[in-house]
């Protein structure tokens, strides 16, 4: 079997490189780990589909080579949703920024979890919207400055995956941009449950959140999430003191529940065997 390394080269589409993403984002380290994860699982090319909304990490798809859907700003859920019940039997990735998914695309968000839809959700959280320069996000962590809360914001931030277990998502799991394995198998498990999927991926933005929270450059920044992350098995021997400001990361919720596709076709043809009787 060829390298996998060698294998993500026919993943991606070549000719729309160089890529946009400034030196040290972790956009292109989250976006290698889908690839992989993919790879691993063996699905066919023509049955993945990556549905993106924008943002620079939105912008991934628009690099990869499988069937695309670059849509609008916070729409990517609901793109991906019509595709999904039209053909179940695609594996559907959707890629978005903290900002796309949980500002204007928390609607879409928290319906496609109440409905337990078989999409597996990447959120890329940077803490910040990176390509409109820098406003807070509500993922953005309390008292951190961006553009529109130069003091340090007020807000309080969702958590995000507390949102989506609450709102009825069956997996949820956070991994780091600085521990890019973890996160590749994250993704993977993920994408094999079936029904709503959620995974949150902590990357660096140093330009837009780095750069004006004095984090340091892109190095520092890893350096940091890794230092701070703690494995959901060692996290659950801590009490609440020891995990004050650490990055839980694993598999923290998976349940089963009804898949929406599949109560959607089951009554299609309960129906049309009604109607042909
Ligand atoms: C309807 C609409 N509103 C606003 C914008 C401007 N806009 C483009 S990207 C973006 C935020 C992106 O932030 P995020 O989703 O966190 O992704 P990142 O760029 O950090 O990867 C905004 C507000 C837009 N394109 N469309
Ligand atoms: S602004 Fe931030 S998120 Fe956007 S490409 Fe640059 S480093 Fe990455």
């Amino acid at each position: 079997m060829a390298p996998i390394e060698q294998l993500n080269l026919d993943f991606l589409r070549t000719k729309k490189l160089p890529h946009i993403w400034c030196p040290g984002c972790g956009n292109g380290i989250v976006t290698a780990a889908l690839v992989r994860a993919i790879v691993r699982a063996g699905y066919d090319q023509r049955d993945v589909v990556i549905v993106s909304g924008i943002g620079c990490s939105s912008r991934a798809a628009g690099y990869l080579n499988f069937n695309t859907l670059h849509t609008t700003h916070g729409r990517a859920l609901a793109f991906a949703t019509g595709l999904k019940m039209a053909r179940p039997q695609l594996k559907i990735f959707v890629i978005m920024g903290d900002g796309d998914c949980s500002a204007i695309g928390g609607n879409h968000f928290i319906h496609a979890a109440r409905r337990n839809i078989d999409l597996n959700a990447v959120i890329i959280n940077n803490y910040i919207y990176g390509m409109t320069g820098g406003q807070h996000s509500p993922l953005t962590p309390l008292g951190k400055k961006a553009t529109t809360a130069p003091l340090g914001t007020l807000e309080r931030p969702f958590e995000l995956l507390e949102l989506a277990r609450g709102a009825g998502a069956t997996f949820g799991a956070r991994g780091i941009a600085a521990q890019p394995r973890q996160l590749e198998q994250l993704i993977a498990r993920g994408a094999a449950h079936k029904g709503f999927s959620v995974i949150e991926a902590l990357s660096p933005c140093p330009v837009a959140y780095g750069r004006r929270n004095k984090q340091g450059g892109a190095v520092e920044m890893l350096k940091a999430m890794k230092e701070n992350a703690v494995s959901v098995e060692r996290a659950s021997n801590m009490d609440a003191q020891a995990l004050a400001g650490k990055i839980i990361t694993g598999v923290i919720f998976t349940r089963e529940a009804p898949e929406f596709c599949e109560l959607y076709y089951q009554l299609i043809e309960q129906e049309s065997k009604k109607n042909s009787n």
